[in-house]
């Protein structure tokens, strides 16, 4: 088996994309081993063969696969027999509406919270690419960005509100067991530990038993420091 998933890796080794990290906890999950292949923002043309140009991108044996929701899917049908991620086809249907909630609305709120730490973070070289790109994205600067983050904080708190609901009937958001749900989910937590120390939940907020859950169930999950992914 030859596994290779190309991550966007900046300044420290900080890995900081969503998509990449729920990438690497479904592969962690399925018990798969892999080698990371780290790409900066400029380097992008080494993704050449997937046919555009985004993190996360599988290559499985020579075929390329890219987005994230297609690599997981790539991973329960290509290994059936390891642990699933969706537990059965209504499960990824549901875990599918999970993972655009995650896209639309969660990682919404986290977009102008963290792409100025991010960008605070992205090698010189590239950060000109960043700023204009993101600051297209949000119609605004990134300096517009960094105003009233105590309103943005409130707002993702807000938005967590149907995870919160689901996590304090069920142990995971897809039932008894962690799977797919789980795993879009975490991984814009994981972007925001990889580039800042942000406290994103309050102290007593359920959320805090359930990330601990997830992370406990891939086992040895190799985080590094808060403010430093890996
Ligand atoms: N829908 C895609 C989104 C992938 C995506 O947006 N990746 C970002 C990293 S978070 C990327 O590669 N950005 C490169 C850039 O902005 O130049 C997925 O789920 O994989």
């Amino acid at each position: 088996m030859s596994l290779q998933l190309y991550v966007l890796r900046i300044n420290e080794g900080r890995e900081p994309s969503p998509f990449v990290w729920r990438a690497r906890l479904a592969l962690r999950h399925k018990g798969l081993d892999y080698e990371r292949v780290p790409i900066g923002y400029g380097e992008k043309d080494r993704l050449g063969p997937s046919g555009q140009g985004l993190v996360p991108v599988l290559v499985d044996a020579g075929r390329w696969i890219h987005d994230s929701w297609a690599i997981a899917c790539h991973l329960e049908d290509a290994w059936p027999d390891r642990p699933s991620l969706f537990g059965g086809e209504a499960g990824r249907g549901a875990a599918l509406f999970v993972n655009r909630w995650a896209d639309v609305e969660m990682l919404g709120a986290l977009r102008l919270l963290l792409w100025p730490p991010t960008w605070d973070h992205i090698p010189i070289a590239d950060q000109p690419y960043f700023k204009a790109d993101r600051e297209t994205k949000a119609s605004m600067t990134l300096d517009a960005m960094r105003e009233d983050a105590d309103g943005k904080i409130a707002r993702f708190r807000r938005t967590m509100e149907p995870a919160r609901q689901t996590i304090q009937r069920q142990r995971f958001l897809g039932g008894e067991r962690p799977g797919y749900a789980d795993f879009a989910v975490l991984g814009g937590f994981l972007w925001a530990r990889s580039i800042s120390e942000l406290r994103l939940i309050e102290r007593d907020d359920p959320l805090h038993r359930w990330r601990a859950d997830v992370l406990a169930s891939v086992g040895d999950f190799p985080l590094g420091e808060p403010g430093h992914a890996l």
